[in-house]
C-alpha cells in the first residue's frame, strides 16, 4: 500500500452551508493527513486550467461560472492510497447516484454544487497541486512512532 498525495477542493457553497468542518472531519476521521490548505476565490482563468479536460462539455460554463463564484477551499491530503481513499470518501460525481454514507451521498442535492473535488489519479494530484500551490505551502507530516491511526 503506498502512500500518495491528492488535492481537494471545497467547494463553494460549503462555507455558506457551514460545513467545512463537517467536510474536514470526515477527511481526518479516516486517518488522512492534512498537509496544505488555503481559502480562495478561484478566477475564472485558474477554474479554466483546473477543469481544462471538460472545455466544450455542456456543463463547463456552469462549471467555470460556480466554481468561481465564492470562496472554496483547495487542500492537499496524504496517506495510505490517497487517491482513491478521498474519492471513496467523496462519493459518485452524480448527487443522485452518491451514496449515503459518502460526503456527495450526505451533502450534495446538486450535482453541479457536489460539495467536493478530489483528484482522480497520481498525473491529476501532481498537476492539481503545483496548480493551486507552491513548494513553500505544502507541510509533509507523519504520525512518526505513535501508532494512532488504527
Ligand atoms: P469528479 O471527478 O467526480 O469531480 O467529476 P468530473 O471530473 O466528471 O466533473 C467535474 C465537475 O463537473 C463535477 F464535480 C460537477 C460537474 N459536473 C456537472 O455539473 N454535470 C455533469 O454531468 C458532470 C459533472
Amino acid at each position: 500500500m503506498a502512500q500518495q498525495q491528492t488535492f481537494v477542493i471545497i467547494k463553494p457553497g460549503v462555507l455558506q452551508r457551514r460545513l467545512v468542518g463537517e467536510v474536514v472531519a470526515r477527511i481526518e476521521r479516516k486517518g488522512l493527513r492534512i498537509e496544505a490548505m488555503k481559502l480562495i476565490t478561484m478566477s475564472r482563468e485558474l477554474c479554466e486550467r483546473q477543469y481544462a479536460e471538460h472545455k466544450g462539455k455542456p456543463f463547463y460554463d456552469g462549471l467555470v461560472a460556480f466554481m468561481s463564484s465564492g470562496p472554496s477551499m483547495p487542500m492537499v491530503v496524504s496517506g495510505e492510497e490517497a487517491i482513491s481513499t478521498m474519492r471513496k470518501l467523496a462519493g459518485a460525481t452524480n448527487a443522485a447516484d452518491a451514496e449515503p454514507g459518502t460526503i456527495r451521498g450526505d451533502l450534495a442535492g446538486v450535482t453541479q454544487k457536489n460539495i467536493v473535488h478530489a483528484s482522480d489519479s497520481p498525473e491529476s494530484a501532481e498537476r492539481e497541486i503545483a496548480l493551486f500551490f507552491s513548494p513553500e505551502e505544502l507541510n509533509p507530516w507523519s504520525d512518526g512512532n505513535h501508532d494512532w491511526i488504527v
